[in-house]
């Protein structure tokens, strides 16, 4: 008689703090990756306080890591709330909107603000947002990219509109977090 041995899958959930300036595309990013390019908010409506969305990634053969979006308000009218609701074990996702230098150059004081509350050494991950208007770039890549390995964070660019290289950076984080802690 052959005998089939099977593992059970295992299934990790990981809170994702979205952070950064008012209408940089946090919500976008967060409804598209968590349903499909149909969601995708073609008019701007500010997000009062935190919403959740929720996305799963196959990161090693029977391995999936849940991601918890928790999308915060880029607005200064609910600071408090979004700092008050950060839960402990979530890891950073910063987002700038490419096209936007002064999204940017806030991008210091959202980690300097944020990070306080989070585990040390854990994986994150900063957006460069709205690639399908790179012809209207105000921050060029390479420095953008130097600011995310001066805070130990992975650097992606993409568009939530065009649903481009979403899927790849969340990916990429929950890969990382799986690396260094399991
Ligand atoms: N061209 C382009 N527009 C985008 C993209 N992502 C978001 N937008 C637009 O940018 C605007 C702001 O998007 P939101 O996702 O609401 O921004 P937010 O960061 O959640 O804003 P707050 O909730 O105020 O903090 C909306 O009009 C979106 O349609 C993108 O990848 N490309
Ligand atoms: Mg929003």
């Amino acid at each position: 008689m052959v005998g089939i041995v099977t593992t059970a899958p295992k299934i990790y959930r990981l809170k994702v703090i979205v952070a950064g300036e008012s209408c940089v595309g946090k919500s976008a990013i967060a409804q598209v990756l968590a349903g499909n390019a149909s969601n995708f908010p073609k008019a701007y409506s500010m997000t009062p306080g935190i919403e959740l969305h929720q996305k799963s990634f196959t990161v090693a053969p029977q391995v999936s890591v849940e991601l918890l979006l928790v999308d915060a308000s880029g607005n200064i009218l609910y600071d408090w709330l979004v700092m008050k609701s950060l839960p402990k074990d979530a890891i950073l996702c910063l987002v700038f909107d490419m096209t936007n230098r002064s999204s940017f150059d806030k991008m210091a004081q959202w980690a300097t603000r944020i990070q306080p509350f989070l585990a040390k050494g854990m994986p994150g991950l900063i957006l460069g947002n709205k690639s399908d208007l790179s012809s209207r770039r105000m921050v060029s890549e390479s420095v953008a990219r130097d600011f995310a390995q001066q805070h130990q964070l992975l650097y992606f660019e993409c568009s939530a509109k065009a649903n481009t290289d979403l899927q790849d950076s969340f990916k990429a984080l929950a890969a990382e977090w799986y690396q260094r802690t399991k």
